[in-house]
């Protein structure tokens, strides 16, 4: 069975933003599933998630929230698999709530933060890519020539 990448969000409101984590790992053709899964709305949901994911057969979690922004931690703190947080970009308080809320989680139970917002979630897409490449050659490959490929598309002088 192929690792899989699970895409978590607390909510419907977040796909606009996690989608981008998505698209990275479509175009390097890495299985990925994506579930609502909120720690404030559906908490034995989470649980159930987080306990059994890695029995699942997922080997990298991503999960993305807004506010007070609980669901990386918390998942974190049920399975030993990497979790990559991402911060949405909150309403009220432009996802500076979601960073803090992320990233600030005490010894032992770590989250791999990003940047607030799409970017944030593009690059958990490539760090998940990345952790999987390491046991997996082919990815390496792909990967590198994405790379590659994003650092071709860049011109060496602005244009008019
Ligand atoms: C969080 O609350 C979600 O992750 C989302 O970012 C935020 C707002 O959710 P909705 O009210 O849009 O469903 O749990």
């Amino acid at each position: 069975m192929a690792a899989k990448v699970a895409i978590i969000m607390g909510s419907q409101s977040d796909w606009p933003t996690m989608r981008k984590a998505a698209e990275v790992l479509e175009e390097l053709d890495v299985e990925h599933e994506a579930r609502i899964v909120s720690a404030h709305r559906t908490p034995d949901r989470m649980v159930a998630f987080a306990k059994g994911a890695a029995d699942e057969g997922f080997a990298v979690i991503i999960a993305g929230a807004g506010g007070a922004a609980h669901l990386p931690g918390m998942v974190a703190s049920m399975t030993h698999l990497p979790v990559l947080g991402v911060p949405v970009q909150s309403k009220a308080l432009s996802g500076q709530d979601s960073l803090l809320s992320i990233v600030q989680m005490p010894a032992g139970v770590p989250v791999g933060t990003l940047a607030i917002g799409e970017a944030g979630a593009t690059n958990a897409g490539l760090l998940a890519a990345s952790i999987l490449s390491l046991g997996d050659d082919d990815l390496a490959e792909r990967l590198t020539t994405w790379r590659e490929a994003r650092s071709a598309a860049v011109a060496e002088r602005p244009e008019n």
